[in-house]
């Protein structure tokens, strides 16, 4: 089992230097990112930027490194040789490009258009932009609320529904924008929705897949998070939870799911780090509301599919996390639908994705969202895709709108070949 305490330390130390802890606007303007090779130097190369202002991007830094550099010490970075790509010139640059968000348009018929995946959206836009679609499709849909955040937001979530009537079929499940910052994850999410109600009624393949399935949708599981990476700062991952006792805000929700909580080394104790844990599994007010809710799935229908959206770096990763021996019961299978996806996905736009078991082809993860729904909620399948960018790429959670098409039509290619097989 990897163990990711090394890079944790690191993470930790550079953002107690790079992340000033007032409650302005964090500028990222003339931080330059890159991404490192590593060749098996990690620490060592750790080591050299734990002396300059960097903010890590990454976790899973045995492989590379990605990371911001405070405009002062660009010129110290580069002088230190490492092989580098380049991921952004000008990270703040390239946030003040996402940040024009187009206006919201609907069409003659009262549902959204298409031109909504253009750009990325203030997250109250987000909130219409679900609430038309589902008003625009009564006799299929409706809004759902499963609590309330830390900073008191609603977790909405959008339930789609065939045929067979409302809540009459096993569930297919997903979670958006755990990790604030991915924001192409609330996007493809939503582009997956809004296929699935806009086709339905003319497409065999889609009616099928929706007289088959209910699909519970949450789209930002994190909406203090997500709200917070639009007001204060881009890069935030965690939710906003403050903590008595505790200088740092924020624990990573998905460290915080009360199954294998407790074992160590895939996830921090330490309230600063980007991977906190929590006090204790199921300790934040998200992490609460999502179970409770999940178990009315697992006491319904049931749960054919979860899918934990993250970004990035173009993986299909299936059970476990907590440890690299402990295996579904359903591995095989898992692997090749998973291999399945993979290829169908690539077919569209020739993106890669890496397919295997958290564990092992990423890292360590303790209270992981799909270890939780395979092993308490009895998920058949519970997957985290890790989505564009992949390892070539010139960016990271900062990908360019124009890329929030394409991304969501390979994955809505994907999702129809896993309906079909699942
Ligand atoms: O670390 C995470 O929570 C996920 N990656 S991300 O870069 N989006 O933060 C991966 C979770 C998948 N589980 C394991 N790798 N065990
Ligand atoms: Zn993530």
């Amino acid at each position: 089992m990897k163990t990711a305490a090394a890079a944790l330390l690191f993470v930790q130390l550079a953002l107690a230097t790079a992340v000033p802890k007032l409650e302005t606007k964090i500028s990222y303007d003339g931080y330059k990112a890159f991404r490192i090779k590593t060749d098996h130097n990690t620490a060592a190369i750790e080591s050299e930027l734990s002396r300059l202002s960097v903010v890590p991007l990454n976790l899973d830094t045995d492989k590379h490194i990605d990371i911001a550099v405070a405009p002062q010490d660009v010129a110290a970075f580069e002088a230190l040789k490492f092989t580098t790509d380049v991921m952004h010139e000008d990270l703040g640059a390239d946030i003040t490009k996402e940040a024009v968000f187009a206006p919201y348009e609907v069409t003659a018929q009262a549902i959204p258009s298409l031109t909504w995946f253009n750009s990325y959206h203030a997250y109250a836009d987000h909130v219409k932009f679900f609430s038309d679609l589902s008003a625009a499709f009564p006799q299929n849909s409706e809004i759902f609320n499963v609590g309330t955040s830390s900073q008191g937001r609603n977790i909405f979530g959008i339930h789609l529904w065939g045929s067979g009537g409302k809540g009459s079929k096993p569930a297919v499940y997903f979670h958006g924008s755990v990790h604030a910052r991915e924001w192409i994850t609330g996007k493809v999410v939503e582009y997956l929705t809004y296929q699935l109600l806009t086709q339905y009624g003319n497409n065999t393949e889609i009616k099928t897949a929706l007289d088959k399935y209910d699909f519970y949708i949450i789209p930002f599981v994190n909406p203090d998070g997500f709200v917070y990476t639009q007001t204060n700062n881009r890069l935030w991952r965690k939710n906003r939870q403050t903590r008595s006792g505790a200088s740092c805000v924020g624990t990573d929700m998905n460290r915080n799911w009360p199954y294998k909580w407790e074992v160590a080394g895939g996830a921090s104790t330490n309230p600063c780090d980007e991977t906190y844990k929590g006090a204790a599994g199921g300790d934040t007010p998200e992490i609460k509301a999502l179970m409770a809710f999940t178990e009315t799935l697992t006491n319904g229908k049931g749960i054919k599919l979860f899918i934990d959206w993250h970004s990035y770096g173009h993986y299909i990763l299936i059970p476990y996390g907590y440890n690299c021996a402990a295996k579904a019961p359903n591995h095989a299978r898992q692997l090749s639908l998973a291999q399945g996806l993979s290829t169908r996905i690539a077919q569209s736009y020739g993106t890669r994705f890496t397919t295997g078991q958290a564990c092992a082809a990423l890292y360590a993860t303790t209270g992981d969202s799909t270890d939780y729904l395979t092993d308490v909620a009895k998920a058949e399948f519970a997957w985290t895709i890790e989505l564009r960018p992949g390892s070539s790429a010139s960016n990271g959670f900062v990908l360019p709108a124009a890329q929030i098409l394409p991304s969501s039509i390979e994955q809505w290619e994907g999702l129809k070949y896993l309906l079909a097989n699942v």
